[in-house]
């Protein structure tokens, strides 16, 4: 019986586990001779669904539009080379990470070769052993799972670091990184930036007069309210409690002083609903407006500017725009 390295020295439940981790998926089988097909097929068929495709040029098409967990190849086949259809199948974006298991005759060790050189992941030799198709199968799938697995953990990670979890815009961290660089590209491209605070008003007396959640449905909805007033291009952040950064690349001032009004007017003019809509809350905010001055200017800079121009925005009666 063939048994794959992973399962040596492990207790019956777990090997039967591991087992199980790789069983139910959807293989596609390319294999032109049909008494070979026919008999793969019935056995790979008690574990796994299964297409059989003899046609190797449509068998690419398949498997790139067909998501499947793994690709069997035989490499004898009558009317194409195997080994050119791995090739192709591991220079496809969408079938580049689906594992191949080959098939060939013993004759033929040098084209496996050739085939683990190209990224073929495992193979068989003719004439098949049942439960070692099996198990080579099950391996290739079940790591396959895991490191798709392993790929969606790294990308929600990276979306964790760079998300503020209320409001799900950028975070500041997010943004001090990306600022440079978008000021960068403005100045070597001498487009114009321009960068505003906005800074929720008296935010204190929200949280005071209605609680913490109402505080927070508020930062909520003001997040959905920002999204719908900038482009795909700008950059929202929150910056600190209730206090975001829009930047707005390829944004001269006279621009985004009408960017800027017409957000303080989507706020104050519509009251935020709290505690489930059972309550309405008049909410207004300050805005801090400021461009690039010159290029190579330091993003701190163009920072300290903005929030020079709330702090008198706040001084100046609050619910307005300063530049
Ligand atoms: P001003 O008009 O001068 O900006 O007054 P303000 O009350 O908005 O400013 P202040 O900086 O005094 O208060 C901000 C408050 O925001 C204080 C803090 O408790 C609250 N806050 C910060 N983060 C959060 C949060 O995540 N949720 C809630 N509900 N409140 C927050
Ligand atoms: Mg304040
Ligand atoms: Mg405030
Ligand atoms: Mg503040």
């Amino acid at each position: 019986r063939a048994i794959t390295s992973l399962e040596i020295g492990m207790q019956a439940p777990e090997r039967s586990a591991i087992a199980d981790a790789g069983k139910g998926g959807r293989i596609l089988l390319v294999d032109d001779r049909q008494s070979s097909y026919e008999r793969l097929a019935t056995i790979l068929a008690a574990e796994h669904t299964i297409d059989v495709e003899p046609n190797p040029t449509e068998a690419l098409f398949h498997a790139a539009e067909g998501n499947y967990d793994l690709l069997i190849v035989s490499l004898d086949l009558n009317n194409f080379d195997g080994l050119r259809l791995c090739s192709q199948a591991r220079s496809l974006e969408r079938t580049r990470h689906v594992p191949i298991l080959a098939i060939a005759e013993a004759e033929n060790a040098t084209r496996l070769l050739r085939g683990l050189e190209i990224g073929v992941n495992d193979y068989l030799l003719r004439p098949i052993d049942k439960t070692e198709l099996l198990a080579r199968a099950r391996t290739q799938i079940r790591r396959r799972r895991y490191t798709d697995h392993l790929r969606d953990n790294v990308q929600n990670s990276i979306e964790m670091a760079i998300t503020d979890a209320l409001t799900g815009l950028h975070n500041r961290r997010y943004m001090e990184s990306h600022l440079a660089t978008l000021a960068e590209q403005a100045s070597s491209r001498g487009k114009p930036l321009a960068l505003m605070i906005l800074d929720i008003d008296y935010f204190k007396s929200i949280n005071d007069n209605y609680g913490h959640d109402a505080g927070d449905d508020v930062l909520r909805e003001f997040a959905v309210r920002v999204r719908k007033s900038i482009r795909g291009i700008d950059l929202a952040c929150r910056y600190g409690g209730e206090e975001f950064v829009i930047v707005m690349p390829e944004t001269d001032l006279h621009v985004a002083g009408m960017v800027a009004e017409r957000l303080r007017r989507s706020i104050a003019g519509e009251p935020f609903a709290v505690h489930k809509g059972t309550k309405r809350i008049e909410v207004t905010i300050s805005i801090g407006l400021t461009t690039l001055e010159q290029k190579g200017e330091a993003v701190a800079d163009v920072l300290k500017r903005a929030d020079t121009a709330l702090y008198r925005a706040k001084h100046d009666g609050r619910n307005r725009v300063v530049s």
